[in-house]
């Protein structure tokens, strides 16, 4: 039997559900989700691996028209993925009608000429016929290689849409070792973590205001954990405050709901140390960009 392989990106507006179909597929948390808009950065891989077939799906940062340094990195590496993989998965909601947005990412996809599967996500917000009619929309802007309605929160057709995936894999290489899953660092997950805690807890501009590197990983013999040190950017000192909390209590809600994930991710007991730290205007400065994990050079 031959083994086959294949790149798959994930791609549509912010908020639409990209990072949840990712972490169902994989069945673990790679890709943080939340409510907010913009909630992914980077470029995420999810390798998905079976005795007969690897599928590599990369998780996209939503595309928005950019307003930052941030914005413009983050359309652009999720653009970047059109020229690497062999099919794009186009993601839009069930419940919301097309948009500006959505046109706009049409337009790139025709230029792209990439195989495109409509995937249209949350179909357990809305009414069969609504369904129809948003399928019979989208049918008419572009041709699909195939349309698959799903619901990523509840799991709805997710399996089925991997299997059309496998059946259009083509022969190929196992890029990644089986047990690999993503292709970033521990140390990047659990700053999303972090960075994931503070979209929750937090409102308006300050989950857009947030970065969060983790300035130190290591196994404290003495303890028996996992010692990480962390540092959570914000752009004002009112921001600072907020994260904080009053007598220090909302950066210890967020430290205690992130640890118990990073203990999950890591299968081991976890001491984290938490700082916030205040960079004015970051996110349009290409050197904290840099050093925040946003840089072109790694899309
Ligand atoms: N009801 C419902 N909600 C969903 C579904 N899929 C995702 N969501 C919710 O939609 C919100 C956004 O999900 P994400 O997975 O973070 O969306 P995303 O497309 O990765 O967003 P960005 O990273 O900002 O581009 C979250 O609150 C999810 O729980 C679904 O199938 N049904
Ligand atoms: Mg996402």
């Amino acid at each position: 039997m031959t083994f086959k392989s294949g790149f798959v990106a994930i791609l549509g507006r912010p908020n639409v559900g990209k990072s949840t179909f990712l972490n169902h597929v994989m069945g673990q948390k790679i890709a943080i989700m939340s409510d907010k808009a913009q909630t992914t950065r980077n470029k995420i891989m999810g390798i998905y691996t079976t005795d007969k077939e690897q599928i590599v799906f990369i998780d996209t940062p939503g595309i928005h028209k950019p307003k930052t340094a941030l914005g413009d990195f983050m359309v652009e590496a999720a653009y970047s993925t059109l020229r690497e993989v062999d099919t794009v998965l186009f993601m839009v909601p069930a419940d919301e009608p097309r948009g500006k947005g959505d046109d706009m990412i049409i337009e790139r996809l025709k230029a792209a000429k990439v195989p495109v599967i409509l995937v249209v996500n949350k179909i357990d917000k809305v009414h069969p016929d609504q369904l129809l009619a948003q399928i019979d929309d989208f049918r008419q802007q572009m041709d699909f290689k195939e349309i698959v309605p799903i619901s990523a929160l509840q799991g709805n057709n997710v399996s089925r849409l991997v299997d059309i995936l496998s059946e259009n894999l083509e022969e190929g290489f196992q890029y990644f070792p089986e047990d690999q899953i993503t292709d970033h660092p521990e140390r990047f997950l659990a700053s999303e973590m972090i960075r994931e805690k503070v979209l929750m807890l937090t409102r308006e501009e300050i989950p857009h205001s947030v970065a969060v590197v983790v300035d130190s990983m290591k196994r404290d013999e003495e303890t028996d954990k996992v010692h990480i040190r962390a540092t959570i950017m914000v752009e004002r000192d009112s921001q600072r405050g907020i994260i904080i909390g009053k007598g220090g209590s909302m950066l210890k809600k967020i430290g205690s709901m992130a640890r118990r994930d990073i203990e999950l991710m890591l299968g081991d007991k976890v001491f984290l140390e938490t700082w916030v730290k205040v960079k004015k205007n970051w996110r349009d400065k290409k050197l904290d960009l840099a050093d925040f994990g946003y840089n072109k050079k790694e899309y």
